[in-house]
Formats: C-alpha cells, structure tokens, sequence
C-alpha cells in the first residue's frame, strides 16, 4: 500500500505543517544512479541524501517487520490482523514498559540473531564502501524506531552529527523502513540542502524547542524550521525495499504516525574502518544510554 495523495493535518511532535508548496517538495529518485558509482557520489554530495528505491529484498523487510510486531504484547495490534501488517488497536497494553530499555521488545529485537543478519547484508555494506570509497564498518549502536497513530512522537529536526560528536564525520546513515511508509505514516523527511548549513546558521533553529534542556536536536516545529530556514521538506512515500542514506550534517526529521498501520523502521551507521569512533556508538542501543 502506497499513496501519493496530498493528505491534510499533518503533526510532528504534536507541530502541525501544513501540506503544500511552501513546505513540502517530492524527494529526488536516485536509483538510477546505483550503477554508477561515481554519479551516486556526487549525488550524495550535492544533496546530502539519496533515495534508493527496490534496494532490499521486500520479502526479507517484511519478515523482519513481522518479527518485531510478533513479539510485540498481541494486544496491541488490532483484532484480527496479523504481525506483519502492524495495525495498532489503539492501546498501549497495560505493562508495556518505557520504549527500548531493557524488557522493552525494542531492545531484545535489535539484539536478536534475526537483526543482526538483516543489518549485516552484503548489499548495506557495498553501498556504504562505495559510497564511502573504502572499506567500512557497520557501527554496534543500530536503532529501531516505532511510532504509533496518536503517540505525537516523532524524530525533531535535528542534525545525526549532534549525537555523535565524538568521532569522524566520515560516515553514513542508512535508514530503512520495514515496511511500507507512506508520508502520513511518518516517513523520514530532509530539510533541502541543509547538510550546507554551519553550526551559526543551524543554532538560531534551536529557538524554538520543546527540549530546551537539551541542545543536539534543532526543533520539534518543522513548519517554523522551514520558514526560518526558506527551505522545504523532502519527502517520499516508501516502499518496502526502497531506503535512504544520508551525511551527517543534513538536518531531518519525521512526521506523526497519522495512520492505523505502525512504522517501523531502522538505522544504521557506516563509517570507514580505522576512523575515529564514538565509543558511544560502540554498543548495543538501549532508549535509556544516554547517546
Ligand atoms: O526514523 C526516524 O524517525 C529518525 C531516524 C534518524 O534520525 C536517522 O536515521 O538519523
């Protein structure tokens, strides 16, 4: 299931945005670059992002989706539908627990055999070594996120280089939705051309925040980032498979889940071997680690 349609009534963190022009602008399709190594570079140099579509085998992205809403309290999803589809019930069951600490499924899934494998295919590293113009190594710290129709949460706008100050810049994010990800669902979102932006220009951003305790993320107001920045959100409706790899320096963020169909979605850092590493990128990650 896919849409392309405009929707209305769009929030992220509780912000509304509305969904027109002024703040939204369709993704570029890089896919066909993937061939061409030194194209796809450029490519990710001149945007700070690429969108690879059909990259992963669906089947195998479905089953890791299926993995995680299985183990998931049943009386979470919706009556009668199966794991795979993720349909939330509208209920938090009762014991749940905080999102990704340990006892949470969050934090046992991203430790299972299962996980592992998914983020360890061939086909994630060689994107990330050509890209990347060497050898890389996939970072331990690799992250699952689950939202769900009337949390009000999603990612803030916010730079990844923030969290992991401690190490290169030379590296790479891959996010991957498991599962279909059309826009109201709450896919991932760039700011066009932020990865240009300096640290002056991006600190003004932080004005307006919901976090004022906590200086990394730039803003939970994704229609004032826009407007303070004169830049749009890219966006795209996902479909299982497809992924988007991004630098560090690019400003991103998502939307509300606005649908009855969960998001889940995954990811990954590469850096190239032998670069300094943020030792706290270095283990397993739990919500509550601090990084
Ligand atoms: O999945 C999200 O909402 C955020 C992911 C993210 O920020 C990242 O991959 O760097």
């Amino acid at each position: 299931m896919t849409t392309a349609r405009p929707v209305s009534g769009l929030t992220s963190n509780g912000a509304a945005i509305p969904f027109n022009d002024t703040y939204f602008v369709p993704m570029t399709d890089s896919s066909d670059l993937l061939a061409e190594p030194t194209a796809l570079r450029e490519r990710l140099r001149r945007d700070g992002h690429l969108l690879l579509r059909g990259v992963l085998d669906p089947d195998e992205v479905l089953r890791l989706r299926e993995q995680y809403f299985a183990q998931l309290d049943p009386g979470f999803l919706a009556p009668g539908t199966p794991p795979v589809s993720g349909v939330y019930s509208g209920t938090v069951p009762a014991g749940t627990g905080e999102y990704g600490v340990p006892g949470h499924p969050a934090h046992s899934f991203v430790r299972s055999p299962q996980f592992q494998r998914f983020s360890e295919q061939p086909v994630l590293r060689r994107l990330a070594e050509t890209l990347l113009q060497g050898p890389a190594q996939l970072l331990p710290r690799k992250i699952v996120r689950h939202f769900y129709l009337g949390s009000l949460r999603a990612s803030r706008a916010h730079t990844d280089y923030e969290y992991m100050t401690r190490g290169t810049d030379q590296l790479l994010t891959t996010w991957i939705p498991l599962g279909d990800c059309p826009l109201p669902m709450g896919g991932l979102i760039y700011l066009e051309g932020s990865h240009t932006l300096t640290p002056d220009q991006l600190d003004p951003l932080r004005d307006v925040t919901d976090r004022p305790h906590d200086s990394r993320p730039i803003s939970h107001d994704l229609r004032w980032t826009a407007e303070r920045t004169a830049r749009r959100w890219l966006w795209a409706d996902y479909t299982t498979g497809d992924l988007t790899i991004h630098t560090p320096h690019i400003v991103h963020a998502s939307l509300d889940t606005g649908t009855h169909r969960m998001r889940l979605s995954a990811d990954l850092r590469f850096q190239l071997d032998g670069a300094r590493t943020d030792s706290r990128w270095t283990r397993p990650w739990s919500a509550d680690d601090g990084a």
